[in-house]
């Protein structure tokens, strides 16, 4: 069972060139946290991005809340996952045709391809959705690297909020898009709830929906412990948004929530 092998073995099953990287950047760094970064305001994400840098992996935008874009923001972001050692993923869940996912993906004000290591896709447009997101990266940067190879793809099988509309069939199909055809070099994982929604452990499993105290929001969002989405849920890494962004001392908080989802994996992986 994929849940059961260490991250450092993981990194070399991975197809994704980024899974791999951040398979081993999770071993190394000792930790599966994931902040979303769900704030309007660039100052105030990068200051957040800073303080809780060393305990995360990865870092979650939603590129499109905020309010002060600028370019500047964006190196500084960057400058930040350098010092910090974790990777970015903008979650745009990309949902439409092939041809504009890759007008959306390079191209407007955003130009998300340009500095986000990562990004989360819809299937429900099925396979064009991969190709798509991969002509935006065009073929060969000017180092004459691989663009594609530095970039990946999170794709949705499953959400975490109440009533939501994917079934069994729908997760079934999203785990063919993600294991099976000529792209699944650049799918590095998949965000579901469940351990079952895939098999394979070269893919990363993301699962959001994370919060010690709490069980619900005002507005669907359902909500589990650490514990529980590590080791009964299969979640490789946790995303933590408001549970750590609404605490008085976010990195403190940053901290605890590395603690335990990082002791619920070494249980996991030792039982
Ligand atoms: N997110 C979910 N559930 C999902 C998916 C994405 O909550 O099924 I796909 C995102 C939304 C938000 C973050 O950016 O994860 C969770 O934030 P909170 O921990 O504040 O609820």
């Amino acid at each position: 069972v994929r849940t059961k092998i260490p991250f450092e073995s993981r990194a070399n099953l991975a197809k994704s060139a980024v899974a791999r990287r951040l398979f081993s950047l999770m071993a190394s760094k000792r930790t599966n946290l994931c902040l979303a970064a769900d704030l309007t305001k660039g100052d105030e994400i990068l200051d957040i991005a800073d303080k809780c840098g060393p305990y995360i992996c990865l870092l979650k935008t939603h590129i499109d809340i905020v309010e002060d874009f600028s370019e500047s923001f964006i190196a500084s972001l960057k400058a930040l996952a350098a010092r910090h050692q974790f990777l970015l993923m903008e979650d745009r869940k990309f949902a439409d045709i092939g041809n504009t996912v890759s007008l959306q993906y390079g191209k407007g004000i955003y130009k998300i391809s340009s500095w986000a290591d990562l990004v989360t896709a819809h299937t429900l447009p099925g396979r064009s959705i991969l190709q798509g997101l991969k002509a935006a990266l065009g073929g060969e940067d000017a180092a004459g690297g691989d663009v594609a190879a530095e970039r990946g793809v999170f794709l949705l099988a499953e959400m975490s909020a109440s009533g939501n509309l994917i079934d069994d069939k729908y997760k079934e199909t999203s785990n063919k898009i993600a294991t099976e055809g000529g792209d699944v070099d650049f799918v590095a994982g998949v965000v579901c709830q469940s351990a079952n929604c895939f098999a394979f452990p070269g893919l990363i499993q993301l699962t959001p929906g994370v919060k010690i105290d709490e069980s619900v929001d005002k507005l669907g969002q359902q909500y589990q412990t650490p514990e529980h989405v590590v080791k009964e849920r299969g979640a490789d890494i946790a995303v933590v948004g408001r549970g750590i962004l609404q605490a008085k001392n976010v990195a403190q908080a940053a901290q605890t929530y590395r603690d335990r989802l990082w002791t619920a994996y070494t249980e996991r992986v030792a039982k």
